[in-house]
């Protein structure tokens, strides 16, 4: 089955094999898709270059930074460059200092504020405005988000307020970008176990939670996240824009 044969589409958020992205990206790849891929930093460099490596030697991988324009630009016009059209977009991108991630929400500085929106959130709307004039054929992009972004998760604090903004955001876009065929939509995932999660204290606590609220008794799979990831990216979606999608065991049905 091959419903993404002859697509064309960029990764944003790939960190290890754990990610959420790197999930996705797998998902697409075998649906058909040809991908390119950025990585944030030189940290992440080796780690993305030998995962995407099993994807052949000419996958495109460039470094990029969300907050700067001229990476975000440099990234496009690499991807026009070797694909000519491109169909899709994953943003799996997210951060806040860590220290707003812990005490409280009242104690968010100006600064934390601003990193985690333009980090997390305002990135979907610069990556949009460059990947859309390359989706001449029409598109799919897709954005991760987190049940924090409608109901308070204690500590997930400005991450919360973030989502909600990329929620929105993801929204507005939709309707902007519709007239072009292109579609945008949020996957909500329940916890995951990837780098992201990684010393947020409780996170074990959370999947357990998931076990004993969720209807489905668990959160999600990473693999899970992928063929949600490809059905939002396939033409099976066509009419689909503008949504979030829960992928959380049925979590967020729940009201107690
Ligand atoms: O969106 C996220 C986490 C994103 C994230 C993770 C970190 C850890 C390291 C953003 N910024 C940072 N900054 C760092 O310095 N999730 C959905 C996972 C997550 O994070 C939580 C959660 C859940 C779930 C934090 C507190 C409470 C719940």
């Amino acid at each position: 089955m091959s419903l993404l044969a002859g697509k064309t589409g960029i990764v944003f958020g790939v960190a290890n094999k754990r990610s959420i992205a790197w999930a996705i990206a797998q998902a697409w790849h075998q649906a058909g898709a040809k991908l390119a891929f950025t990585y944030q930093g030189e940290r992440l460099k080796e780690n993305v270059e030998e995962l995407v490596s099993a994807f052949g030697a000419d996958t495109l991988l460039l470094p990029c930074d969300v907050t700067r324009d001229e990476d975000i630009r440099r990234v496009f016009a690499a991807a026009g460059d070797k694909f000519g059209t491109l169909h899709l977009l994953l943003h799996s991108v997210a951060f806040a200092p860590r220290e707003a991630l812990e005490g409280s929400f009242l104690n968010t500085s100006r600064d934390a504020f601003k990193t985690a929106h333009d980090v997390s959130a305002y990135s979907l709307v610069a990556l949009a405005r460059e990947a859309a004039p390359l989706m001449t054929a029409g598109g799919s992009m897709l954005a991760m988000s987190y049940y924090g972004a409608e109901k308070v998760v204690p500590h997930y604090n400005v991450m919360g307020v973030a989502k909600a903004s990329l929620e929105a955001s993801t929204r507005y876009l939709a309707y902007d970008l519709g007239p072009k065929k292109i579609r945008v939509n949020c996957i909500s995932a329940g916890p995951v176990n990837t780098l992201a999660a990684r010393g947020i204290s409780g996170f074990n606590a959370m999947l357990k939670h998931y076990e004993t609220h969720a209807p489905l008794q668990r959160s999600c799979t990473t693999d899970e996240l992928g063929a949600t990831g490809t059905f939002l990216a396939s033409d099976g979606a066509a009419a689909i824009t503008g949504q979030v999608l829960y992928v959380d065991g049925g979590y967020q049905i729940m009201g107690m």
